[in-house]
């Protein structure tokens, strides 16, 4: 038996070994005229839902709803488990949700991630920040809880970007409770700003108003999978799950009401119209673009590198129903130009990040991460 095991043990070393220094899998893609090469990096994560970049080609992934937060080498494909991660509500689109490595974390070591907390019957998203001692989280600091807690598991957003000092978080509007988007007095259905460490600016737009959530920033959204700020212009730009036919692209500006569930381009899943079934109304603002039949997009990232030159400012988003990679070029923050990438594989992109090797790397449900470089 003894044998048994220690042959058991020679086989796994010698396939693991022999895993990472094979030849990476690869195919070639075209855009714009342009042959570009998509290189697996890693395999085994089951939903990764948020991925960020530590130094040294080392990449932070959240497999959701198991609650795993892993480091992967990127040159490699080697995983390894971060300890010391909160238990997380691993069902309905619940679980270990974004992470976000600060842009100073040479010098802070702060990492951002949010998640799901409580039970199946009553539960909310929360952000945390915390430290690495070498694969343990440690000095996990709470930031953030989104209020009320809630039955159901569902629509949880969760998106997090840092800009100047300030976090910005993206909350979903938690399905039943629709009208929570346009009621500013809970943190359902907003896009919400704090100070990064968990203070809130007194030059929120709503901190004086009477019965409101401080932390408000926008108000009227459904469920924001994706937050991204473009490093061009430093304007913060936001994607939600509409309902049926109503996904939409949003540019995010303090205090303005983005309609849901008021207005909106989409229909119920029975088809049925959404209230009263308009599109527009005085003092609510219209989406930059929306997709119609929906994508269901999750992650957003503004490629801003030389490295694949004829991508350089588009806004990539991953698209989970209609299964591709989406890529919209913007002109004075309009949509002149879609393209849908990637589409005959059938994956449900789930994350999108540019590396800082200038590659675009996504994650896919059941599970890759793969990465986008020139031929
Ligand atoms: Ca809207």
């Amino acid at each position: 038996m003894k044998t048994l095991k220690t042959i058991h043990a020679f086989i796994l070393v010698f396939l693991v070994t022999s895993c990472s220094t094979k030849q990476k899998e690869f195919f070639t893609i075209e855009s714009e005229g342009t042959k570009l090469k998509v290189e697996t990096v890693t395999d085994s994560i089951t939903i990764p839902f948020g991925m960020d970049f530590l130094p040294n080609g080392r990449l932070l992934v959240t497999d959701r709803a198991i609650g795993h937060m892993v480091v992967v080498n990127t040159a490699t494909g080697e995983k390894e488990l971060i300890q010391g991660v909160p238990p997380v509500v691993g069902q309905g689109d619940g679980g270990l949700l974004d992470i976000l490595v600060h842009p100073d974390y040479k010098n802070n070591g702060w990492i951002y991630f949010s998640y799901s907390e409580g039970d199946t019957t009553s539960n909310t998203m929360v952000v945390e920040r915390a430290k690495l001692d070498g694969l343990k989280l440690v000095q996990r600091e709470r930031l953030f809880t989104a209020l009320p807690y809630f039955k159901k598991p569902l629509h949880h957003g969760s998106r997090l970007v840092l800009k100047d000092g300030y976090l910005f978080i993206a909350m979903g509007e938690k399905t039943d409770l629709q009208d929570s988007a346009q009621t500013l007095g809970n943190h359902l259905g907003k896009v919400l700003r704090i100070f990064e460490d968990g203070r809130v600016p007194r030059d929120n737009p709503f901190v004086d108003t009477p019965d409101a959530k401080p932390e408000v920033w926008t108000y009227g959204h459904r469920n924001p999978n994706g937050l991204a700020l473009n490093p061009a212009t430093g304007d913060l730009w936001e994607h939600e799950h509409g309902p049926m036919g109503g996904d939409e692209l949003n540019l995010i500006k303090p205090g303005l009401n983005y309609g849901w569930p008021v207005i909106t381009y989409g229909l119920n899943y029975d088809s049925t119209k959404v209230g009263e079934g308009i599109t527009e109304k005085e003092g609510m603002e219209q989406p930059v673009y929306y997709y119609k039949p929906s994508i269901a997009p999750s992650g957003m990232q503004f490629y801003s590198s030389d490295v694949i030159p004829m991508w350089k400012g588009n806004l990539f988003i991953g698209a989970m129903a209609l299964k591709h990679l989406n890529r919209l070029v913007l002109e004075n923050n309009k949509v002149i130009k879609e393209e849908r990438l990637l589409t005959d594989k059938k994956w449900r992109v789930r994350s999108v990040k540019q590396g800082p090797d200038g590659f675009l790397y996504i994650g896919v449900d059941g599970g890759k991460i793969l990465r986008i470089r020139p031929n």
